[in-house]
């Protein structure tokens, strides 16, 4: 989401905070959530929906019904923090073998098979399914929203087509398809005319696995698929900046850590980014912040993003959507294609492929934002960077006091005594 004019607000809070921004021109399928170290993976997540009639989606619907799904964790995400965050990782034996979801909820519900619990400090009452009810011949809008930490998830609903209407708050021109894949972060909206009501509710109904079009593991819908409802035409980028992920240790002793190039992030241990950039301090920034500042007459950025990691990376960036020029496996420069710059698909969340990469394109937005793998436990390895854009528009933003006091000490240590001596404490 774009926090046009109000960048300080796409932030954490602590104690009691209102949230106070204007979303003009936004539309579509968000998520809130907590980025506050790893505490989203715990449940501090929800919908938010922007409702606008110029929103171009191109099926008439009747009706919304929201379908966030998460893996989950039966123990807090600091404990899987620290234990990802060591030399043998979480099973003891495999360094950066990120926690294993004990199982995956939707809008946080599931069943769950209480002998299988690990942690028996809770009661396990054995859970329940969502449902949801639904008229037979109504057309809904499933607005479906990955809010996890760390899986993909693979939609599909028995017997029926999915039309894909909206990717990351982006309308598309109508697509059919059997099965959806999400990674952390991404959003669909498909429209579904469901052909049955009063369905026998009294036992579970068992499911078919439709293989029809099973896309790749933890890759993306094909990206040429999605044809944005808005044209626009990919301009030429004034700048081009390459980034290499990677995970690295260079001690057997130490954990495995994400790599943006050269740099592990880590956010400033005493103010933001942002802060510091508003009062003009940039020598504030360490390298461990990665801050990325171009050209200032630079309107058009290009971000080639080669993953040298086994694994796939949904990467998000703050404020912006992107112009997704290219994805593919491999190495990029080895067979650089001629990208399709007409219309393609626009999003803020993309999957960087195991061993591949992808050519994004932006019109930089003012602000300080950030650019990150969004599975929690690699945001917490440091798979981030930050932008800086619009230096001169930052410097006149009059953030607000109630925004500078989480970071005063003395308010952020009444509200949280539980944990002083945390990156977000600011000495007075
Ligand atoms: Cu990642």
């Amino acid at each position: 989401m774009f926090q046009n004019g109000t960048n300080w607000m796409d932030g954490t809070a602590g104690g009691s905070f209102t949230y106070n921004f204007t979303v003009p021109n936004q539309h579509g399928t968000y998520w809130w959530h907590s980025h506050s170290t790893s505490q989203y993976a715990d449940g501090i997540v929800g919908p938010l929906i922007i409702q606008s009639p110029d929103e171009g989606i191109p099926i008439d619907y009747d009706e919304d019904i929201i379908v966030m799904m998460t893996d989950w964790y039966h123990i807090m995400s600091t404990i899987n923090v620290a234990t990802y965050l060591t030399a043998a990782g979480p099973d003891g034996q495999a360094e950066g073998s990120e926690p294993v979801p004990d199982n995956g909820l939707i809008n946080g519900l599931n069943v769950f098979d209480c002998s299988g619990a690990t942690n028996t400090s809770v009661p396990c009452t054995g859970g329940s399914y969502a449902t949801f009810n639904v008229t037979a011949n109504k057309k809904y809008r499933l607005r479906l929203i990955n809010t996890g930490a760390f899986a993909d998830f693979d939609f599909s609903i028995d017997n029926h087509t999915l039309t894909v209407v909206e990717a990351d708050g982006i309308a598309m021109e109508p697509v059919n398809v059997t099965r959806i894949p999400l990674a952390v972060a991404q959003r669909y909206s498909i429209i579904a005319i469901f052909r049955y009501d009063g369905a026998d509710s009294s036992s579970n109904p068992t499911t078919i696995d439709n293989n029809l079009a099973s896309p790749a593991l933890c890759s993306d819908l094909n990206q040429t698929m999605l044809v944005p409802v808005e044209a626009l035409e990919a301009p030429e980028p004034d700048v081009t900046y390459y980034l290499e992920v990677s995970f690295q240790s260079f001690n057997p002793s130490l954990p495995l850590l994400g790599y943006m190039n050269t740099t592990t992030w880590t956010p400033l241990s005493n103010s933001t980014t942002l802060i510091e950039a508003q009062a003009g301090n940039v020598n504030n920034f360490g390298a461990q912040q990665f801050v990325v500042t171009p050209p200032s007459n630079a309107s058009v950025i290009e971000i080639i993003i080669q993953n040298y990691d086994e694994g796939p990376h949904p990467f998000h960036f703050h404020g912006h959507v992107f112009w997704v020029l290219g994805v593919g496996q491999g190495y990029v420069y080895s067979s650089f294609p001629t990208f399709n710059t007409t219309n393609p698909l626009r999003r803020d969340t993309v999957i960087i492929p195991a061993y591949g990469w992808a050519v994004l394109r932006l019109v930089p937005h003012p602000g300080m934002w950030i650019f990150h793998c969004h599975i929690v436990w690699h945001m917490a390895a440091g798979l981030a960077m930050q932008w800086q854009f619009g230096s001169d528009v930052v410097a006149n933003y009059q953030i607000p006091q109630a925004v500078l006091d989480l970071f005063l000490y003395s308010v952020y240590n009444s509200m949280h005594p539980d944990i002083i001596g945390t990156q977000f404490i600011r000495e007075l």
